[in-house]
């Protein structure tokens, strides 16, 4: 019978040391006893999954999990070792100089990124069924009497922005920080971004202070904050990645999913989820908007779209003529 410590050793190797502990101690892969339960969304034209499953790993319960899996972009440094040395090619068809074939690439060429959140509450799975969504103008008065209260009682969890804050989790991954209690942020990759190619470069910019949920609680205050994480970030991209601040999309979401204040930093060149106009708020215009109106936030209707299925449509549907 294998030790504990060579059990670990095996099943570290075959998890590449990304297992979690059961209470035997073995290292469980994240994925061990997959199940399928549904589709929750697919996409062909950006290669990607979102599946409801069960999963059997370490302590957690996951019987409910949400796995996404996305074909990643090719990398131009490597791409000519696809067609080097005869590959594996299958013919599909060739008519005249058109030639159509399958190529089989060695597998560090043809990596799945692979998401997992476990366990997934109902929420998670909801936000990422396939789903009508529906246009809303939230006045001042929506805000309060609507939002507000629905953010209070039932936002996800925000212990992931604690844990990088705090240096609990992702400390190795952050790329700048400014560590002033009241105008500082954190500078990370984001969840959606593999960092293997600058093509698709995402970040997020977390704010140190605590209590900012959203658009909604920015005044005059938070300028020295909004300026700092507009121009420190530019800079930190800059040097770290070679990517000029004309060539990035800086911005925030309304509404988020996660209400600790972040913004978003993308490639112009991405079509990143979530960069459209009725989500995306560029931070410069953020800025402009609250220099010539300290409480343009508070006071202005702000347009945004839902998902059917969501508690705040359901909400709005209940106490406003919609
Ligand atoms: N570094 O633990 C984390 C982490 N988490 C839990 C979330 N983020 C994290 N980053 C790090 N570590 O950009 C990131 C998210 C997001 C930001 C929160 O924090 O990736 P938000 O509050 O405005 O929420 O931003 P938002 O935009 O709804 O989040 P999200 O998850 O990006 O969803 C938008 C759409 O993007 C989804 O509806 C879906 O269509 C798509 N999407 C989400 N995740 C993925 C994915 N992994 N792959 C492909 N598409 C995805």
């Amino acid at each position: 019978m294998a030790h504990t410590g060579e059990k670990r050793k095996r099943s570290d190797e075959k998890n590449n040391g990304n297992g979690s502990t059961n209470a035997e101690g073995t290292l469980q892969h994240p994925l061990s006893g997959f199940e399928l339960k549904a589709v929750l969304r697919e996409s062909a034209r950006d290669k990607t999954i979102f599946l409801h499953g069960k999963v059997t790993s370490g302590n957690e319960n996951c019987d409910d999990a949400v796995i996404i899996l996305e074909k990643t972009p090719f990398q131009t440094d490597t791409v000519s070792s696809l067609l080097k040395n005869d590959p594996e090619l299958k013919l599909q068809f060739k008519n005249d100089i058109y030639g159509v074939y399958q190529l089989s690439p060695p597998a560090e060429l043809n990596e799945i990124k692979t998401t997992v959140i476990c366990p997934a509450s109902e929420k998670h799975i909801k936000k990422y069924l396939q789903q009508e969504v529906y246009l809303l103008h939230e006045t001042e008065d929506d805000y309060k009497a609507i939002t507000l209260p629905y953010i209070e009682s039932q936002s996800f969890s925000i212990q992931w922005v604690y844990n990088i804050l705090e240096k609990k989790a992702e400390a190795e991954r952050i790329v700048y920080e400014n560590p002033d209690p009241a105008n500082g942020f954190v500078l990370i990759p984001d969840f959606k971004w593999n960092q293997k190619q600058v093509e698709d470069l995402y970040l997020i910019a977390i704010c140190h202070q605590r209590g900012i949920r959203s658009l909604r609680d920015l005044n005059a205050d938070h300028l020295p904050l909004l300026m700092n994480i507009l121009e420190e970030g530019k800079e930190a991209i800059l040097k770290r990645y070679g990517i000029t601040g004309n060539k990035l999309r800086i911005y925030l979401h309304y509404q988020p999913s996660y209400y600790h204040l972040h913004v978003h930093f993308t490639v112009l060149g991405h079509d990143a989820p979530g960069s459209s106009v009725e989500r995306a708020h560029l931070l410069c215009d953020v800025i402009q908007n609250i220099e010539s109106n300290p409480q343009y936030y508070q006071t202005r209707t702000l347009t945004f779209a839902l998902r059917e299925d969501e508690a705040l449509l359901k909400k709005f549907k209940e106490l406003r003529d919609f």
